[in-house]
Formats: C-alpha cells, sequence, structure tokens
C-alpha cells in the first residue's frame, strides 16, 4: 500500500513515527514542505492551493492510495476540499486531541497549544461546540507563533524556545491545567521541555497514536493487510534539519531506510 503524508516540515514525522510502532506492510513517503513553511501564518486560500499541489504530486509520482495530512493547520483548512477533489483517495486529517483530553482531566483544567490558524479556523471551534457540552471542562487555548520554527531550527531545548514555552504555560500551571493538548504535530518534539516547566505528571495528548488507529482500521476495509515491510522515503521541498530527523528516527535509524532528496 502506497501512502503519502505530508506537514510544513518535521511536525510529521511525529505522526509517521507513531506508525511505524504499530503498521507494516506500506510504503510511506513524507513530503516536508519547508519551502512553505510555516503553514500556521498563512490564509486560508494559501494552505488549500498548497495542499492541492502536493496531493496531485502524491498522486503522479507515487500513485499513493492513502492520505494522510500530518498537520493541523493544513487539516483545518484543505481537508473537506481534499477529500472532494480526490474521491478515490482514503484521506486522514489531523485534529486537536480534546475529546481524549476532556476524558483524561481530573482537574477540569485542560490547556491546547496551536498555530494561530488552527485555533481560528471553523473546524477547530465546531469540534469544541461539540465536545465540551458534555463536561464542564475549562479549556485554556493557546496560540504558539514561533515554536514551529524554533522546532525547525532544532532548538527543542533552546533557552529562547523554553522562555516562549513558560510564557504560555505558567499562567496555565497557575490554572491548574493537568492536560495539554499538543495541536500541532510539532509540539511533541518539545514534551521535554514542557514537561520540565508544568512537571513531569502533565498528561500529554498528541495524536500520531490515533492516526496510526485509523490508517490500521481504514487499510483493513479496503482489504490491505498490515504485515510485510515498512519503506520511508522523505522528501522535502525547502531545508530541513537531518539531525532533527535522526533525533525523531533514532530508535530505528538502522532498520529502516530513510532517502533523503
Ligand atoms: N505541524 C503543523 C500543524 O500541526 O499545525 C504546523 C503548521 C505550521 O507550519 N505552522
Amino acid at each position: 500500500m502506497k501512502v503519502g503524508v505530508f506537514d510544513s516540515g518535521l511536525g510529521g514525522l511525529t505522526v509517521v513515527n507513531a506508525i511505524k510502532d504499530v503498521f507494516n506492510g506500506a510504503d510511506i513517503f513524507y513530503i516536508a514542505d519547508t519551502a512553505h513553511a510555516p503553514y500556521g501564518v498563512k490564509s486560508h486560500e494559501q494552505i488549500l492551493q498548497r495542499c492541492i499541489e502536493l496531493t496531485n504530486y502524491f498522486i503522479k509520482e507515487h500513485k499513493i492510495e492513502v492520505l494522510i495530512v500530518a498537520c493541523n493547520t493544513a487539516t483545518s483548512a484543505a481537508i473537506k476540499q481534499i477529500r472532494e477533489n480526490f474521491p478515490f483517495l482514503i484521506v486522514i486529517g489531523t485534529e486537536p486531541g480534546i475529546k481524549p483530553a476532556i476524558q483524561n482531566t481530573k482537574s477540569l483544567n485542560v490547556g491546547v497549544l496551536a498555530t494561530p490558524a488552527t485555533l481560528k479556523g471553523d473546524k477547530y471551534q465546531t469540534l469544541v461546540d461539540n465536545l465540551s457540552r458534555n463536561k464542564e471542562v475549562k479549556l485554556f487555548e493557546q496560540e504558539c507563533p514561533g515554536l514551529v520554527e524554533q522546532i525547525e531550527k532544532g532548538r527543542v531545548l533552546h533557552n529562547d524556545t523554553n522562555e516562549m514555552l513558560k510564557n504560555w504555560l505558567l499562567p496555565m500551571k497557575d490554572n491548574g491545567v493537568d492536560t495539554i493538548v499538543l495541536g500541532c504535530t510539532h509540539y511533541p518534539l518539545v514534551s521535554q521541555a514542557i514537561k520540565s516547566i508544568m512537571g513531569e505528571g502533565v498528561n500529554l495528548i498528541q495524536t500520531g497514536e490515533a492516526i496510526a488507529s485509523r490508517l490500521i482500521s481504514l487499510s483493513s476495509q479496503k482489504g490491505h493487510t498490515n504485515l510485510g515491510d515498512l519503506k520511508i522515503s522523505i522528501c522535502y521541498t525547502g531545508e530541513l534539519n537531518i539531525n532533527m530527523v535522526n533525533m525523531i528516527f533514532k530508535e530505528y535509524e538502522k532498520q529502516d531506510e530513510i532517502m533523503v532528496r
């Protein structure tokens, strides 16, 4: 089975990493669209246009059957249109894990970190409106401008990144937040820094595992087996921080072929 995955940069590799743990028998083609990063500050139309271009590329060059939009920002802007334009594709999107966060919180105070585009998008608002009716949970929503750029530069443990995170997280900590939704696929890469500010006990909700499960269930419905070899090819459109790629895939480096071009 041929699977295309994309994000504006490194973030979607956290999703690929989760897929690697549970899924076999696929060729995964990953595009880090670093020439157009970050998506989070672009207009809806610009993001949509880029997503359609990338999907066309995957279909033409790699004959993909499954597309994973491994980016909350792009999912919010473009998933509906991608599904309409490419009805023959299985399309899996990414959205902030508000539902598991609401289920997990004990303090009933949940933080949500995401890009400005994700938090302002209709899709996020609909998600929140539908879910928060069930339980009296207070959401602390925080845009994180500049965080994706820091991560792309490999500054995951840098002092500047830590200061940014402290500004956003300390008010959450003061308000008893015990669960934080990582509403951008880049943010799991700063989990360690987040935990050092919030405390080891904070519950961080990321979406990679949920996407991997969805991939297994949708592919089996289409008659694909989760068996065989997993091959991962990583392409990028601008610059890519290879040290970060190696950091993300460190446990698997020797097993998998990582083609970078
Ligand atoms: N990883 C992307 C997301 O999940 O929203 C980051 C988007 C961006 O480029 N800012």
